[in-house]
């Protein structure tokens, strides 16, 4: 098996200020982090979480490496809160997933309440169990699944990356097939948009990662946009990974085509700062600065005429 297509996105949303989300996207490791915490805490813990990530060696591989690199992300963003008071208490959830195509797995670890889906033979299931109140709560047989999507604390988190020196990680390792999807995403997809609506998203986009993270953060945002919404994914192919392909691939290897040639405005490979969309042209601000441009260099023409008309 190999990496196929690959995309991601993260947006403001419609009701925060600020974007607290952060993401990787670099074959063969995915990730999404949510920061938590006062004044701009939250954007520092997460982009912390994911430059930690980044930092993944070739070496890095299966369930036990994915819990290395976010055992190292909490011990970061711990000892940053510890030595900068402006950043005390803050934290971050995450969630990574790193391919191992030799062996044909993919190992996923998290902690917080940032998900991991895999969209296989047109079924989404979640492959990671919230650590969050809501989430025990239905375990224990306390809520229904509907009950805690409703719940007023269905945000509380019961775990997060940088609030104690030492931090429980969760990871398995699923066994991959060609033509599986796998969508990491932050709350602010999955706390909008039902599981059902995100699985239609990614099969109307024809199971295209670009495509599918453009629809499922306009989703978030039509359903009320009320978090930043982060999603990844990316799609198992059969065959073998190219040799050039290197861990960080995502940079200099293009997708393949999809059936839809039309560009996108998600950010694939090279990752754009949190929050910015990646629009291309001057855009409505530009355009309406050009024209009064115009406007006033035939105001200042028209004046001259009239100026020398009448001298
Ligand atoms: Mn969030």
């Amino acid at each position: 098996m190999k990496i196929g297509r690959r995309a991601a996105k993260t947006d403001t949303g419609r009701r925060r200020l600020r974007n607290e989300d952060d993401y990787i996207c670099e074959p063969p490791l995915f990730a999404v982090a949510d920061g938590m915490g006062g004044a701009r805490a939250g954007e520092v813990a997460a982009g912390i979480a994911a430059a930690a990530l980044e930092e993944a060696g070739a070496e890095t591989r299966g369930a036990e490496g994915v819990i290395a690199l976010i055992t190292e992300a909490n011990r970061r963003i711990w000892e940053r809160s510890l030595a900068d008071p402006e950043t005390a208490g803050m934290g971050a959830v995450v969630t990574a997933a790193l391919v191992d195509a030799a062996a044909g797995t993919v190992a996923i670890g998290h902690v917080g309440d940032s998900r991991a889906y895999l969209l296989r033979n047109g079924t989404l299931a979640q492959l990671t169990t919230d650590h969050s109140l809501v989430a025990e709560l239905v375990e224990s047989g306390v809520l229904t699944p509907e009950e805690a999507e409703r719940h007023p604390q269905r945000s509380a988190i019961t775990r997060a990356l940088g609030t104690e020196p030492a931090v429980d990680v969760d990871s398995f390792t699923v066994a991959a097939e060609p033509g599986d999807v796998f969508l990491l995403c932050s709350d602010g997809l999955s706390m909008m948009v039902a599981d059902e609506d995100i699985a239609s998203a990614i099969e109307a986009a024809d199971r295209d990662p670009a495509r599918a993270a453009e629809a499922l953060v306009a989703a978030a945002n039509a359903r009320g946009g009320e978090d930043n919404v982060t999603v990844v994914l990316f799609e198992i192919l059969e065959g073998e990974q190219a040799e050039d392909e290197s861990p960080e691939g995502g940079k200099s290897s293009e997708p393949e085509p999809g059936p839809d040639p039309t560009p996108s405005q998600t950010s694939e490979g090279p990752k754009e700062p949190s929050g910015s969309l990646s629009r291309h042209g001057a855009g409505p601000g530009g355009r309406i600065a050009a024209l009064l441009l115009i406007a006033a260099v035939l105001g200042i023409g028209l004046l001259g005429l009239y100026w020398g008309i009448t001298r």
